[in-house]
């Protein structure tokens, strides 16, 4: 993997640059649309490539470990090959989704025990057999394993925690390290930074992954709870001790306003189930602000979503979707992902032409008030 920075802006940390991986390169800064089971939920590639302009997705081994299973991604030759989405992939390594989705769970030195949520039955990631599924899978970056402790986390328990979570690292890259890619392209490892809000477990947390000299590094334990404003002085903590020339990622974040303070503070790749979970639930998101369409407001209101946005925006009206939304048609769910997706992939283009062009805090001073507002 090679990342190239083409321009860091003279009035804040933001930066555009250029992943290169084994199945393409990938714009900075950059939205990367969650696909959990190998799927972004109700869009087909074929609508995330060309309307969405989406570069690359996210899959989640815990979901793909369950379901298809190990078995079936290996015949398969991987996910690309499994799914037929031929652009980057990265998958998350399962602890979070462990976490917040499993049913009875063990932590140990050894790694997380835990039921799955579909049959019940019993399973273990450990830092060595995550390592092995990543590699099944075959996204071109993997994430370490990881436990991210809640954002109101007391500081015995942020520490202990911790300190884990570097074990676990460690215990990952050896694994990485003895281990080669299945099908014939470069995979890289991300190691995660956690710390949950406590200033000087995160620069060690900072210091500890950047001296491993990965190919790119994440922010995790982000947007669990903790005030907005104390998620943006953790992200400057750690982006001030992260390595520059790296990639930059911050997990599960946000709504658009994030994703803009997120840049502004040297994040170059984010991931969140937003722009999906609440279009499937009718909420959309604009530059004017967010609109419920299932609002009486929007009954007759024939004007298209965004003249200005992709195909779906052009075509569709808002009392169309507010039509389809109330009679519960499945097309209302992809309609507003696709819509969402688009518009979250818009902003971080945006973000980066006006970061190339020299004017980025403007820009982002001038949209952010509106971004909050309800149509
Ligand atoms: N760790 C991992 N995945 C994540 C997170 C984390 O801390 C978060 C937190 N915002 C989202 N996804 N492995």
């Amino acid at each position: 993997m090679d990342f190239q920075l083409q321009y860091t802006d003279k009035a804040s940390d933001a930066r555009a640059g250029v992943i290169t991986t084994g199945h393409g390169k990938i714009e900075t800064p950059i939205f990367m649309p969650v696909g959990t089971a190998g799927a972004v939920k109700a869009v087909h590639f074929s609508e995330l490539r060309q309307q969405v302009k989406a570069q690359i997705i996210l899959g989640n081994t815990y979901h793909l470990y369950l379901r298809p299973g190990l078995e079936v991604l290996r015949a398969a030759g991987g996910l690309h090959e499994f799914n037929g989405w031929e652009r980057p992939i990265l998958t998350d390594s399962g602890g979070f989704q462990v976490f917040s989705l499993s049913g009875i769970r063990k932590l140990t030195e050894e790694g997380c025990e835990f039921r799955s949520h579909i049959d019940g039955s019993k399973h273990i990631f450990t830092p060595e057999n995550v390592m092995d599924t990543e590699r099944i899978i075959g996204a071109d970056i993997m994430m370490a394993l990881d436990e991210c402790p809640p954002g109101l986390s007391d500081y015995a328990y942020a520490k202990k925690s911790l300190a884990m979570t570097q074990r676990w690292l460690d215990r990952c890259i050896n694994r990485f390290n003895e281990t080669e890619p299945l099908y014939g392209y470069h995979q890289s490892l991300f190691p995660i930074v956690q710390g949950c809000t406590y200033k000087d477990l995160r620069q060690e947390a900072a210091k500890y992954v950047a001296d491993k000299g990965a190919e790119g590094n994440a922010i995790g334990g982000l947007a669990v709870g903790e005030p907005t404003e104390v998620m943006y002085e953790m992200i400057e903590v750690v982006n001030g001790i992260l390595p520059k020339d790296k990639p930059r990622y911050l997990m599960g974040v946000g709504t658009p306003q994030n994703i803009l303070e997120g840049i502004e503070r040297g994040v170059d790749m984010f991931d969140c189930v937003m722009p999906t979970r609440n279009g499937r639930n009718a909420m959309l998101f604009t530059y004017e602000g967010t609109m419920n369409m299932r609002n009486k407001k929007w009954e007759m209101d024939f004007s298209p979503l965004d003249p200005n946005g992709c195909e779906t925006d052009r075509v569709t009206t808002k009392a169309y979707l507010h039509h389809l939304f109330k009679a519960q048609e499945l097309l209302a769910m992809q309609i507003a992902s696709i819509h969402n997706l688009a518009f979250y992939l818009r902003l971080v283009t945006d973000a980066r032409q006006h970061i190339l062009a020299g004017d980025f805090v403007q820009w982002k001073n001038s949209i952010v008030g509106q971004l909050g507002q309800r149509r």
